[in-house]
């Protein structure tokens, strides 16, 4: 039994180590070195090259190192027959509310203003709303949006979360389904998207749906960026309907260099550096879940491939 390893920030030796340390074998092939692809049972991925996944025959199971997928399923090579099994992740979790804060925490503070001003030496000081007037939209209640909503309750927003399924988190109003969308969004003073890209959510915000939220309302983008139709934030931003985005996720990535996010004065960038994986904590979970499946167990959570996510 061998596994496929393709991650390129990662440290081998401490993946190896871990999967050791778990009794899930130690036979890490990695690019360049990948043997009998036959030996091949378990792909460990973070953006494989295009048709790699499709070339090993006896693959049980792909682990994602990652909460998102889609750099497994946009390859139009990909094995599909074989479950998907994606990260879930404390640690990951805790970075993302640590982003998502320190966001919501520069917009609702007006620090992006205060970014602009300093060019100029310009001293000039905004209020604010109480942190329980500003209403924060959070799209996806799943393992980040969860924890999202509980720590900016924590802080005394209005929390309003959205979903599929119904949900209950103490203190946030929690609607689910399309229809209850344009509500959401009328509450969206700032927006935090934290859906996958799935067929429903792509171009999910667009011309209609900015339209729907608070004129001067802030967007907090850490999903994919197939969920945004550039063309229309950028229009939006021009237009002062959004007054600054943060955007931690892209069509293309890297962002191109020609990208007209980079030069704009009311988008922030982040590198998809979000809620990067750990590498410890990341290789420990895999790890366990190859060895429960030797154990004759199996491994969770598999994408549901028809829902998307
Ligand atoms: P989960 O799968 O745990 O949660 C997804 C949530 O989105 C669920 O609450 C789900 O609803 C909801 N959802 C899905 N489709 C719809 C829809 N059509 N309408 C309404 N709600 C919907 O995902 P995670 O929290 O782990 O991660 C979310 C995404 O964030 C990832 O897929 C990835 O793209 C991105 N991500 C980005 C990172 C970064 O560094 N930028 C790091 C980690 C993740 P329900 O609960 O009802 O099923
Ligand atoms: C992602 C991740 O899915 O980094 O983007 O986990």
């Amino acid at each position: 039994m061998a596994i496929y390893f393709h991650w390129d920030q990662a440290t081998d030796d401490l993946w190896r180590a871990a999967f050791h340390h778990a009794g899930a074998g130690s036979d890490l092939r990695l690019e360049g070195k990948l043997g009998d692809p036959d030996d091949i049972e378990f792909a460990v991925v973070w953006a494989p090259p295009k048709g790699r996944l499709g070339g090993f025959r006896n693959l049980k199971y792909i682990f994602s190192i990652g909460a998102g997928v889609t750099h497994i399923t946009l390859d139009p090579d990909a094995p599909l027959h074989v479950p998907i099994v994606r990260l879930q992740d404390d640690m990951l979790v805790l970075d993302m509310s640590c982003h998502v804060i320190h966001w919501v925490l520069h917009f609702h503070r007006y620090y992006n203003r205060y970014r602009l001003y300093e060019a100029e030496r310009k001293w000039l000081r905004h209020r604010y709303p109480e942190n329980g007037e500003r209403r924060v939209a959070v799209l996806g209640l799943g393992q980040t949006g969860f924890d999202v909503c509980r720590r900016l309750r924590e802080l005394d927003f209005d929390v309003t979360g959205w979903s599929r399924s119904a949900k209950n988190i103490e203190g946030v109003t929690c609607l689910h389904g399309e229809e209850t969308l344009p509500q959401v969004l009328g509450r969206a003073d700032i927006l935090v998207n934290l859906l996958p890209l799935t067929p429903d959510t792509t171009d999910l915000i667009n011309v209609k749906t900015i339209g729907e939220m608070p004129d001067g309302a802030f967007i907090i983008n850490c999903s994919r960026g197939g969920t945004i139709i550039d063309a229309d934030l950028l229009a939006a931003l021009d237009s002062g309907k959004i007054e600054a985005a943060a955007l931690d996720v892209f069509r293309e990535e890297p962002l191109p260099q020609n990208d007209p996010y980079w030069n704009h004065p009311k988008v922030s960038i982040t590198p998809h550096a979000a809620a990067p994986s750990n590498e410890k904590s990341a290789a420990r979970f895999i790890a366990g879940h190859i060895r429960r499946v030797l154990d004759g167990g199996k491994p969770w959570p598999i994408v549901d491939l028809e829902r998307g996510y």
